[in-house]
């Protein structure tokens, strides 16, 4: 038979594995891979032949389609009441000296610096305070919509939600109306970590569990709204975890189809209570972000964070699975850089997104939080910006 694909060529070869051969064809023909098939990817499957299979599914959903958006982040605190071990961001309430704690103004006052911006979403997310309650929130969504309507807020995680509503006394399904009615546009992938109780229960004892975190973006999904997810990886959890935490979010977009978006977030170790945990390979990167495209087969995306991964492994995730590279940022969020990150101030222009993608042959596209297209920019010609000019050398006789 002839090959007309990389995927048949990998189907072809007499050296591969009856059992790798296998999901290669499950590929092929759309049909979904099961746990123990999770186990063996993540236990045996190479680099090359993970890419094959992530970008060969990749490229049926989006081509070379690569998304981005203009974005800013609030990060309200990095006082928190929880200690999660892996968190280099959080200032136990104790040392209060070295954290900060916005108002309500000092938020807006954020927001009000982008009124000239052509920014289509704040994200919103930090520690977790006694003082940021059910009330101050509502109001806090309130009042951004107030000021600039067509704001797009994504904010919170279920850490938060799980606590305000505890507080309030209120179950998630009412606590979410009642988020919704505030002005709450979408809720964000993190909270997550690893959702397996033996692993949780070390890394991130205390904060909402991995059921009640899937209650929520559940309920959330029941009002029709729309929701993130992550996994954290890299750290103490084994690979048998990574993919019960795929297979409990491939679940759960069976049942309400509300996730937009898969991020894997990889474990960065600097200053955290697990510093002595080396950190994962690049490799290792993308062979997690191909494993989650062919198992998360009812997301329609997979995001490579480009301020926690860096940009050229973001521009290497684009050929194993990932088709949304998150936005510009502008050095609003410093959960990363306070692990050790690369990009110690992650900022990009929309010109320097757009080149990032076109470098490595994808198509970009700016999109809305929704993935409305904003503007493609395939075939846009940014307005030449002067070069500098070199430097005259006198000629020596
Ligand atoms: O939940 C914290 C993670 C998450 C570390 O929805 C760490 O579009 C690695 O969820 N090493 C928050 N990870 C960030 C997040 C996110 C980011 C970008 C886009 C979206 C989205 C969501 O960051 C936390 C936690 O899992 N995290 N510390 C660390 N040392
Ligand atoms: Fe608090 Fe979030 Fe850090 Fe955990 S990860 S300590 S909940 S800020």
């Amino acid at each position: 038979m002839k090959a007309e694909t990389n995927l048949d060529l990998i189907i072809q070869d007499s050296n591969l594995s009856a059992e790798l051969k296998n999901i290669a064809e499950k590929v092929r023909s759309n049909q979904r891979i099961s746990t123990d098939e999770g186990i063996i990817l993540y236990e045996n499957a190479e680099l090359g032949y993970l890419g094959v299979l992530a970008n060969y599914i990749r490229e049926k959903r989006h081509g070379d389609k690569t998304y981005f958006n203009r974005n800013f982040h609030i990060e309200p605190t990095n006082l928190c009441i929880y200690d999660c071990k892996f968190c280099s961001y959080s200032v136990l309430i104790k040392e209060k000296s070295q954290g900060w704690e916005y108002t309500m103004e000092e938020m807006l006052d954020i927001v009000k610096k982008y009124d000239n911006q052509p920014v289509t979403e704040v994200h919103l997310v930090g520690g977790v305070l006694p003082q940021y309650d059910l009330k101050f929130y509502s109001e806090l969504f309130t009042a951004i919509h107030k000021h600039r309507p067509e704001l797009h807020v994504k904010a919170l995680t279920p850490v938060e939600y799980h606590y305000i509503f505890k507080k309030a006394k209120i179950d998630y399904a009412t606590g979410m109306q009642l988020m919704k009615e505030a002005g709450l546009n979408s809720i964000p992938g993190g909270g997550a970590e690893i959702f397996a109780p033996e692993i949780r229960e070390i890394i991130a004892k205390d904060k909402c569990t991995g059921e009640q975190w899937l209650q929520i973006h559940e309920e959330w999904h029941k009002l029709g709204m729309r929701s993130n997810a992550t996994m954290l990886y890299g750290h103490i959890e084994e690979f048998k975890h990574r993919v019960d935490h795929l297979d409990q979010l491939r679940k759960l977009q069976d049942k309400t189809g509300g996730f937009q978006t898969f991020i894997p977030l990889k474990f960065r170790n600097q200053d955290n209570q697990m510093a002595h945990i080396p950190e994962v390979s690049v490799i290792e990167d993308l062979r997690n972000y191909a494993i989650s495209r062919i198992y998360l087969d009812n997301f329609d995306h997979i995001k490579a964070y480009w301020a926690m991964i860096s940009r050229s492994t973001a521009q290497l995730s684009l050929n194993f699975g990932v088709d949304d590279i998150d936005g510009t940022l502008d050095d609003t969020t410093k959960i990363y850089s306070m692990a050790g990150a690369e990009e110690q101030h992650p900022a990009m222009s929309t010109q320097e997104l757009v080149e990032l993608i076109k470098q490595i042959g994808r198509h970009p596209i700016e999109r809305d939080t929704m993935y409305n297209v904003i503007t493609d920019y395939n075939e846009y010609q940014f307005p030449e910006v002067e070069k500098p000019k070199y430097y005259q050398l006198p000629v020596i006789n």
